[in-house]
C-alpha cells in the first residue's frame, strides 16, 4: 500500500507512535510518507521506502496566525495524487483530520482513504475547547475509520462528541527489541552511586503529568532510601518542578536530562517509572518502561488501568495522592526481589499484549476494510449506513480489538 502519515513531529507520545508505525509499515514493503512542519523526531536518518514532505508555512504580513493547517492540506493534496495514497493516516485530530479532509476536497472527492486515530488530548483537553470542538467532531465524522489507543479514550470520544459512527480501539504498541533490558552498570553509576535506587519520568512536562506530584513522591521515597530521580522530557512545568525539588531539599538528587533520543537507555536504567497523571488516554511512556521490566507507578485515571495492572505489573494510585504513592513505592523499592518479579511481568505483559507485530498487523487490516469500503462522493457518510454506529454504544466492550 501507498501510506501517508501525518502527525505532530515532536517528542509527544502520538508522534512518537506515529513514527513508529511507519517505520514499521515501511520495513513491511509498504510505501510511506510522513507529512508535516519537520522530520518527526523518532524517525532515523534514511529507510528506502519512507519519504518525509515538509507542509511549508508561508508567512504574510497580513497572518497574525500563519495558517499552518492549509499548508498541511495543500502538501496532502500534492502528494496524494503525485504518490496515488491509498491511505492517509492522521493522528491527532486538530489540525490533521481537517487538513485531511480538505485536501480530500481539493482532490475532487477522490485521493485516500482517511483513518483518523485519537491520541487523547486532542480529545480530552483540545477537542473539549469550545473553539476547537465541531472541527473535530466533524474530522471524526468524515473519516473512513477512527480509532482510539484506549478503551477508555474510545468511550470519552463517544461521550465528548457523540459522533454518528463507529470508533475503534488499536492500542499503542511498543518496539520490545528497543525497549528490552539493559546492562547498566555504567549508565547507572553516570546517573548516581551504586547504591542508590533510580526513578525515572519521561514526558513532555505539561500540566496533565503533573510533575510536581513526581518530585514529591520522590523526595519521600529518598527521605526513606538513597535514591534518585531522572527526568527526561521538557515543557512548561519543569521551572514549578525545581521550585519544588527545592522546596523538599532534593535538588541535588534530581537530574533534569532535557529532551532525549535514547529513551530506553534511561527506562531500562532504572528502578521505578513514575506516571502520576491527571489522565493518560493510554501512557506510551509506561509500556516502554514496562518493556524494559521497569515496573510503573501510575494512576487510577484514563487508559492506564489498561496497560498497568495494579499490585501485577506496577502500583495504581488515586490522582494526587502522593503520601499512598510514596509509601507504596517504599515498600516496594525496599523489596529488590519483589521489584524485580514485577518488572519481570511487565516485560511479559508488554510482550504478549502489546507488540510492534500484532498491532501493526491490526492497522493494516484497517487499511484493507476501509480500502474495500465502497467508493463514492458519501463515502464516510454516516446516512449511508457505511461506518455507522449501528452495532454500538458508548460502552459497548465487544468494539475493542484487544
Ligand atoms: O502525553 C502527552 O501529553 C502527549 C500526547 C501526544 O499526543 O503526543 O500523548 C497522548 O498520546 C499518547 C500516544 O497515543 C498516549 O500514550 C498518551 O497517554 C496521550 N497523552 C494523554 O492522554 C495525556
Amino acid at each position: 500500500m501507498r501510506i501517508g502519515i501525518s502527525c505532530h513531529p515532536t517528542y509527544g507520545g502520538s508522534g512518537a507512535l506515529a513514527t513508529q508505525l511507519g517505520v514499521a509499515l515501511a520495513d513491511r514493503g509498504h510505501e510511506v510518507h510522513f507529512l508535516s512542519y519537520a522530520r518527526p523526531a523518532r524517525l532515523a536518518d534514511f529507510h528506502p521506502n519512507i519519504s518525509f514532505h515538509e507542509a511549508r508555512v508561508s508567512s504574510y504580513p497580513l497572518f497574525r496566525y500563519p495558517p499552518y493547517d492549509l499548508a498541511l492540506a495543500s502538501v496532502m493534496r500534492e502528494v496524494s495524487e503525485v504518490h496515488r495514497l491509498d491511505v492517509m493516516h492522521v493522528h491527532y485530530a486538530i489540525p490533521h483530520a481537517i487538513s485531511a479532509i480538505l485536501s480530500r476536497a481539493m482532490l475532487g472527492g477522490g485521493g485516500p482513504r482517511i483513518v483518523t486515530t485519537l491520541h487523547g488530548t486532542d480529545i480530552t483537553i483540545v477537542g473539549a475547547d469550545g473553539a476547537y470542538f465541531h472541527p473535530t467532531r466533524y474530522g471524526i465524522e468524515s473519516s473512513d475509520a477512527v480509532t482510539t489507543v484506549s478503551n477508555w479514550l474510545r468511550d470519552e470520544s463517544l461521550r465528548i462528541f457523540q459522533p454518528d459512527r463507529a470508533i475503534r480501539v488499536v492500542h499503542n504498541f511498543v518496539d520490545t527489541d528497543r525497549f528490552r533490558p539493559h546492562d547498566c552498570v555504567d549508565t547507572r553509576r553516570g546517573l548516581g552511586s551504586d547504591d542508590e535506587v533510580v526513578l525515572a519520568h519521561v514526558s513532555n512536562f505539561r500540566p496533565v503529568k503533573r510533575l510536581a506530584d513526581v518530585v514529591r513522591i520522590f523526595a519521600r521515597v529518598s527521605r526513606a532510601m538513597p535514591a534518585r530521580l531522572v527526568l527526561a522530557g521538557d515543557g512548561p512545568e519543569r521551572p514549578r518542578a525545581e521550585k519544588v525539588a527545592r522546596d523538599e531539599g532534593v535538588f541535588e538528587r534530581v537530574r533534569f536530562l532535557g529532551e532525549q533520543e535514547a529513551v530506553e537507555r534511561v527506562l531500562g536504567c532504572s528502578d521505578l517509572f513514575l506516571l502520576p497523571s491527571d489522565h493518560e488516554s493510554f501512557g506510551l511512556a509506561a509500556l516502554e518502561a514496562m518493556s524494559c521490566a521497569v515496573p510503573v507507578l501510575g494512576t487510577r485515571s484514563g487508559g492506564l488501568p489498561e496497560v498497568v495492572d495494579d499490585e501485577v505489573t506496577g502500583l495504581l494510585v488515586d490522582v494526587g495522592d502522593v503520601e499512598t504513592a510514596a509509601r507504596r513505592s517504599i515498600a516496594l523499592l525496599q523489596d529488590p526481589a519483589r521489584r524485580r518479579a514485577m518488572g519481570a511481568e511487565a516485560r511479559r505483559r508488554a510482550v504478549d499484549r502489546f507488540a510492534e507485530e500484532d498491532v501493526v498487523s491490526q492497522y493494516e487490516a484497517l487499511y484493507g476494510e476501509v480500502l474495500d469500503a465502497p467508493l463514492g462522493p458519501a463515502r464516510g457518510d454516516p446516512a449511508r449506513g457505511d461506518p455507522a454506529r449501528s452495532d454500538s454504544g458508548p460502552s459497548d466492550p465487544d468494539q475493542a480489538s484487544s
